[in-house]
């Protein structure tokens, strides 16, 4: 067709000897075996495993160009059964030659006989059997790439909406063999949001680079929202059945959950990771239950892969969690919060050895609890579901006491739970001749306000002005390396480098002034961006011993090199653990099952905190985000396979006159093992806040469950049916 460069497929991919997009964790089931992993192909060959699956690319000269001639493309289908529900994908036809029952691992986490005696000997069970509803995730921006391959260097540029571009090279030249390291330089430039889905390395973008250096030329592609519904990895997806143990003093003794995970019709990059360390792990919560036993079988279906969406395993545990205690609160008639502060870690039991896995280091959950409860009038309640009755309507209110593992990894850790990679991060500082500052970072920023927070981070140790710092990310041709953005990392594992290649800075200096000064490099003070002679009125500023390093007149080459630039790489020594409570109260109209949020309060501990503004935004994020879960999105297969809520028209995201003014709070307990002393913050709201909606809801109604999301007509159906 006119206009039409070339047509390629996933036979000619394999052709050419490419390898699959391999997940990079592996999970083994509790009889050790390795997980089933099955190729994932760039394009399908002979079988299409989901719709959405790529089966042909064209390169045309222009968009219309390509879209008419792909609209050309005979592809000849066999219709096959498709396997789309997570309960009943084990007894469903197999897709996968590897996966028998289309079982991907069968995972396990404590101790399994303490649990189940614990819970026989136990004075009350609650048990709670529920979904955790599939979620599409939808950046502003949707992925987008260009290739561009120089023939004369040999050098492939990929320029791409991701989350971690060195990793994308590693995945691309590793184990796609798409070029080698050296020769592909991966570009993430403003990336317009991601919220974890542009961690993944895809087959789009794979393709892309491909076909340039196959084609010797530069190559565009832009993903339209349908394409992203389709094609972009879905999160949570959960079929779960849990079961909480009390004793007669109302103390938890045992937590057993079953769960099923749904993967998609493959592993994308981190999926096996998500249903079980970034989940089983967490579900201890606040809370001193003493045996905790949580089995994950994780299977395949003909849906879009699942992989990790803001939060990640983390939201599952914590709605199981939260709704659960609610629940139990309610079957003993205890008030919800003093149920849950009777179980509470107290700040004298850190750090504390949770029974899965996790050490938390600090926290005081009472503290963010009381100051919740303050903030939302919980004394006023009563009184408000008065007023609200008067008028004719429902009131509810819910609450949520989550904790969440971010700052991810201790490298050697995540070694040991089957991470391929290590989870550190790497930073430098360039001290400029005049003495402003260019800073690289491997985090990504995309949205979380890097450029401000890193650069406060930055100046503050050297005392000099915030915009005499400039942060540069997103370029493997910039910085060595970088493991990237996800799992609230940035700050706590990436600014902790940057602190540490700071540092070094500064004491560089210090050998410099001492010289300069004709001192003691121990008599020099550094404060203020001036390096003071202790007890004296001799100094020279920051910018003087910048100047100095580059124009090495007078200089200590006896002990020095030129330049002010330092690097740092940063291991962390534990997961950090932010939490607090979320308190969510709502107003029902029983005619039309709509709910309104009429107040949304959260206290939230992430340490010490850079900036108090971005904090905030993160956390107003987060819970519109955990909002929409709870109450609007939900991603639907039909039968045969074809997704049902392809566009906004079915696909419900909140707007903005959905949600209230959030009443957002601090508490700190700063964190023990990084310099900054600081806790993730970018997840924190898509964790706490849909079990706090879920719980005011069903409060408010008097029914034990609405799952999420909780629609207007399923809330209008629990009041009809309860009332009948
Ligand atoms: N911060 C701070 N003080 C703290 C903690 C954080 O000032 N104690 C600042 C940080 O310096 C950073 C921001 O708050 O500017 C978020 O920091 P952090 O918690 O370290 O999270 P990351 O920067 O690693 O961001 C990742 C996180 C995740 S995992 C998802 S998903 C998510 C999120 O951030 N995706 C986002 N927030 C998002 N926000 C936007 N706008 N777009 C996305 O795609």
């Amino acid at each position: 067709m006119p206009g039409v460069f070339e047509i390629l497929t996933g036979k000619q991919v394999a052709d050419d000897g490419l390898g699959g997009l391999p997940c990079g964790w592996m999970v083994h089931s509790k009889d050790g075996s390795e997980m089933k992993q099955p190729h994932h192909p760039v394009m399908a060959d002979s079988k299409v495993n989901y719709a959405g699956e790529p089966v042909a690319m064209v390169i045309a000269e222009s968009i219309v160009a390509a879209k008419n001639a792909a609209e050309r493309v005979v592809v000849d289908y066999t219709e096959m059964d498709a396997v789309v529900s997570v309960s009943s994908a084990q007894s469903s036809a197999q897709i996968h030659d590897v996966a028998p029952g289309n079982t991907c691992y069968e995972w396990e986490l404590g101790e399994k006989e303490l649990t189940d005696a614990a819970i026989k000997g136990a004075s009350h069970v609650t048990r709670y059997e529920f979904t955790n509803n599939r979620l599409i995730p939808n950046a502003i921006e949707p992925r987008a790439a260009i290739a561009d391959y120089n023939k004369g260097t040999g050098e492939l540029i990929l320029y791409t909406t991701s989350q971690n571009p060195h990793l994308a090279r590693l995945i691309l030249t590793a184990f796609v063999q798409i070029a080698p390291e050296h020769k592909l330089r991966v570009i993430a430039p403003d990336v317009g949001g991601g919220f974890g889905s542009k961690i993944f390395v895809y087959s789009e973008e794979t393709a892309l680079a491909w076909a340039a250096k196959k084609l010797g030329i530069a190559i565009k592609w832009t993903a339209e929202r349908s394409e992203s519904f389709l094609a972009d990895a879905h999160g949570r997806d959960h079929a779960s059945v849990a079961e909480l143990a009390l004793d007669e003093a109302g103390h938890f003794v045992a937590l057993r959950v079953k769960t099923t995970a749904n993967m998609g019709a493959y592993l994308s990059t981190f999926s096996a990771a998500v249903p079980t360390y970034l989940y089983g792990t967490l579900l201890a919560g606040q809370y001193k239950t003493p045996n905790i036993y949580v089995e994950v079988d994780a299977v395949f279906t003909n849906t879009a892969p699942v992989d990790a969406y803001r939060g990640a395993g983390r939201p599952e545990a914590t709605f199981l969690l939260e709704r659960i205690v609610e629940l139990a609160a309610r079957e003993l008639g205890l008030d919800p919060v003093e149920l849950r502060r009777k179980n509470m870690i107290q700040p004298a039991d850190f750090p504390y050895q949770t029974p899965v896995a996790l050490e938390y280091d600090i926290g005081d959950y009472e503290a963010s609890l009381d100051k919740a409860l303050t903030m939302a009038d919980y004394a006023g309640f009563p009184a408000r579901q008065k007023a609200s009755e008067q008028a004719g309507k429902l009131r509810g209110i819910g609450f949520s006491c989550y904790i969440e593992a971010c700052g991810l990894a201790p490298s050697q850790l995540a070694g040991e739970l089957g991470a391929g990679i290590g989870f550190w991060e790497s930073g430098e500082v360039r001290v400029n001749p005049t003495g402003s500052v260019t800073v690289l970072t491997g985090s990504h920023s995309h949205g979380q306000g890097h450029e401000t927070t890193f650069a406060q981070l930055v100046s503050s140790k050297f005392g000099i002005s915030v915009d005499d710092v400039e942060v540069v990310h997103g370029d493997t041709g910039k910085m060595d390396f970088g493991m990237g953005t996800y799992g609230s990392r940035s700050l706590a594992v990436g600014g902790s480098a940057l602190s540490k290649a700071a540092d070094k800075v500064v004491e560089k200096g210090r050998i410099i002034a001492a010289h300069l000064l004709d001192s003691d490099v121990k008599d020099i003070d550094f404060e203020d961006g001036v390096y003071r002679v202790r007890d004296s009125n001799q100094s020279k500023t920051f910018q003087e011993i910048a100047f100095a390093a580059y124009v090495p007149h007078d200089y200590p080459h006896d002990k020095l090199e030129p330049g002010l630039t330092e690097k740092a790489f940063y291991d962390p020594g534990n997961f950090t653990f932010p939490a607090g409570t979320h308190i969510c109260e709502v107003e029902i109209d029983p005619d039309t099952g709509v709910v309104e949020i009429v107040q949304f309060v959260a206290v939230d501990d992430f340490g010490t905190i850079i900036n108090p503004m971005i904090v905030e935004g993160q956390v107003h994020g987060g819970i519109a985000q955990g909002v929409g879960q709870a109450l609007f999105e939900n991603c639907v297969y039909d039968e045969t396979g074809q997704l049902q809520t392809g566009s906004f028209m079915d696909y419900c995201i909140p707007r903005a006159d959905d949600l209230p003014n959030f009443s957002v709070a601090m508490t700190t307990t700063p964190c023990t093992h990084n310099p900054i002393g600081a806790k993730g913050c970018g997840e924190a709201g898509a964790i706490g806040s849909p079990p706090a909606v879920i719980n005011a809801i069903t409060h408010a109604v008097g029914v034990r469950d609405i799952s999420m999301p909780a629609t207007p007509e399923k809330v209008w159906r629990a009041i009809v049916e309860r009332r009948a």
